[in-house]
């Protein structure tokens, strides 16, 4: 199913007058501040975010999986369903694809529904983790860190396949995260298992078109409890190194331990020029994967003032790969990643309200008080009616969620599609 911009435009007229007083209030304060309005709100409008293509079903955890009906059952459908949530949101322009849960069958008609509905495909993402049906060697005892070579090979030559598909479609990007790591004390040798990553990922760094970034995934642990190979920022920085230029480290807000400084990590990473690419998420206890900004939006928003300035003083740092990684579990998929594009949006806007300069010379006086005075006043303000304004200005809804519920698109999935599909991933 695809919404007609006819049904965009109706829907944005029985709540328009709202926004406008919404807008024009917050518009007028901002503009008495010294604040750009007009740029703010056109960074947010160019603000894109890839969807990754195991996210459009209901997701579950490793006790069960609750269906949430409709959900798509071929890469077509995802991309339908993503092109659904870009027609409400305008900020969800790429796919992110699982590779193999994902490979396309047909490749041209795959880009022509994509260009069709304005996606573009961002970095693929490989699979060492899980063993297919048609492998020769097992990962139970990991992929490129294995202690055999033909097990490292064979992972090699995954991550080979996958750059391939993804040079097809467009993307530009590959993503490593290992699940590699051991479960008990003894079972590895650290230095043998971090050496053969290394070279491992040098093998597949040479099978990549120039134009392309290897993105390095770090996690401290799971699905290994005792040791992950490639735990930290810091792991992930020196394997990026050994590789070269276009190897870089990629965020996953989900993968660190508890209270970790996060906005810290983001921020030297830009000053090295080594930030690559970004998987937000938000998480209470551990990798939990829940909706961005449901539990801890203070720490998005400090992450996006240190992304915001790393953009705009870091030139040496690249355009980066952002991508949503979560899982929905109780909520319809769809809704839950609205829900996601829409705190991104919220933490970026907020962090684009900050008084870089007043900052700076408070830091420089150590006025302390007036740094937080700086960045709770960015924080505290109600950013939605830019958000709104922004999907306007492109053609789309003012409340994403509400035109969702009001052109009932799950009951016309469900129609389409019926009750009982499940989608591929995990
Ligand atoms: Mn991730």
């Amino acid at each position: 199913m695809k919404i007609q911009q006819s049904e965009i435009s109706d829907y944005n007229k029985k709540v328009v007058s709202e926004h406008a007083e919404n807008f024009d209030f917050l518009s007028s304060k901002l503009t008495k501040q010294g604040k750009d309005v007009n740029s703010i709100v056109a960074k947010l409008a160019e603000f894109q975010v890839a969807i990754p293509s195991w996210a459009l079903g209901a997701g579950g955890t490793r006790f069960g999986r609750f269906s949430f009906y409709g959900e798509p059952s071929n890469l077509e459908q995802k991309i339908d369903d993503i092109g659904i949530l870009h027609s409400l949101t305008q900020t969800a322009g790429a796919v992110s694809l699982h590779i193999p849960w994902d490979i396309p069958s047909d490749y041209a008609a795959i880009k022509e529904k994509a260009d069709a509905l304005n996606i573009k495909f961002d970095a693929v993402n490989s699979n060492t983790f899980q063993d297919q049906s048609d492998a020769k060697e097992s990962y139970k005892y990991g992929s490129l860190s294995n202690v055999s070579k033909a097990v490292r090979e064979q992972a090699i030559q995954h991550n080979l396949d996958v750059i391939k598909i993804g040079d097809k479609l467009g993307s530009k990007a590959l993503t490593v995260w290992l699940a590699d790591g051991s479960c008990f004390p003894g079972q590895n040798n650290f230095q043998t298992a971090f050496q053969n990553t290394q070279d491992s990922l040098i093998d597949i760094y040479k099978g990549l078109p120039d134009d392309w970034k290897l993105l390095v995934e770090y996690k401290p642990y799971e699905p290994n409890f005792y040791s992950t190979v490639i735990q930290d920022w810091g792991a992930s920085l020196m394997l990026a190194n050994g590789c070269g230029d276009k190897a870089y480290t990629l965020v996953d807000l989900g993968h660190h331990l508890p209270n970790s400084n996060i906005e810290q990590i983001v921020s030297i990473l830009q000053l090295k020029g080594k930030l690559g690419g970004f998987h937000f998420n938000d998480s209470k206890y551990g990798d939990d994967d829940v909706t961005v900004g449901s539990i801890k939006p203070y720490a998005l928003f400090l992450i996006f003032n240190e992304l915001v300035y790393g953009m705009q003083n870091n030139p040496q740092n690249p355009d980066l790969a952002w991508m949503i990684d979560a899982s929905h579990n109780v909520k319809d998929p769809l809704e839950d990643l609205i829900q996601s594009l829409e705190a991104i949006q919220e933490a970026y806007a907020k962090a684009l309200l900050i008084d870089q300069d007043a900052l700076k010379a408070a830091q420089l006086d150590n006025d302390v008080v007036k740094c937080q005075e700086i960045l709770q006043g960015a924080y505290r303000t109600d950013v939605r009616p830019l958000l709104e304004k922004a999907r306007i200005n492109v053609g789309g809804v003012i409340n994403p969620i509400g035109a969702y519920r009001s052109l009932g698109i799950r009951e016309q999935l469900i129609k389409e599609r019926g009750r009982n599909t499940v989608a591929t991933g995990l």
